[in-house]
């Protein structure tokens, strides 16, 4: 049977418990929302395929737990991602200090190459927010990550922070192809 993709790339979604990781995985791979809090046991994950420049690509996206219980089981997952997202929440000051211990736990567990971007989720949630714009790109900028705010809820920024951190790790890949086997 002829293969129905050009390129698996395997992404993890990572952040504290109840940030929204299940969500943006929900609202990227079925376009759905539903607001009841059901939080990972372990680890889960989605699939799907999206078509960049010309080819096809296969994203198998892990959903981490963000419980501290399970740190252990999600924590062996990091080192088979090509990308990472780390997600904080908006409207919670705490879940947005911890990104700095998740990029911690990243340097240590994770592919030293593994592209990264940063999402500030819940965008929807105006009235609470607590954390601006501002400060998510400067956090960013520190670390040389990608950033962009999404919300799960109103589907805002989910799809083209995804497409985004497929395109920076394909365009990794064919870089690393022209230098190993020059035209
Ligand atoms: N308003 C709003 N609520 C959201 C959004 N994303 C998630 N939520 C709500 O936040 C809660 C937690 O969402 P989850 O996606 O389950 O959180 P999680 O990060 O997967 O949590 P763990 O699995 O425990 O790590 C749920 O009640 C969601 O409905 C969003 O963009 N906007
Ligand atoms: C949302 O999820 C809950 C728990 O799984 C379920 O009982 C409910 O029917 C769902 N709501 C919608 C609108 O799908
Ligand atoms: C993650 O990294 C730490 C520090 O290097 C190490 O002690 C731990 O065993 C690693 N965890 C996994 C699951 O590989
Ligand atoms: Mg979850």
């Amino acid at each position: 049977m002829a293969k129905t993709y050009d390129f698996l790339f395997k992404l993890l979604l990572i952040g504290d418990s109840g940030v929204g990781k299940t969500c943006i995985l929900v609202r990227f791979s079925e376009d759905a929302f539903n607001s009841t809090f059901i939080s990972t046991i372990g680890i889960d994950f989605k699939i799907r395929t999206v078509e960049i420049d010309g080819k096809k690509i296969k994203l198998q996206i892990w959903d981490t737990a963000g419980q501290e219980r399970f740190r252990t089981i999600t924590t062996a997952y990091y080192r088979g991602a090509m990308g990472i997202m780390l997600v904080y929440d908006v409207t919670s000051e705490k879940s947005f200090d911890n990104i700095r211990n998740w990029i911690r736990n990243i340097e240590e567990n994770a592919s030293s190459d593994v592209d990264k971007m940063i999402l500030g989720n819940k965008c929807d949630l105006s009235e609470s927010r607590v954390i601006s714009t501002e400060r998510g790109k400067l956090l960013a900028d520190e670390h040389g990550v990608k950033f962009m705010e999404t919300s799960a809820k109103s589907g805002f920024h989910v799809e083209t922070a995804f497409l985004m951190l497929a395109s920076d790790i394909k365009n990794k890949m064919d870089r690393k192809n022209v230098i190993t086997h020059p035209p």
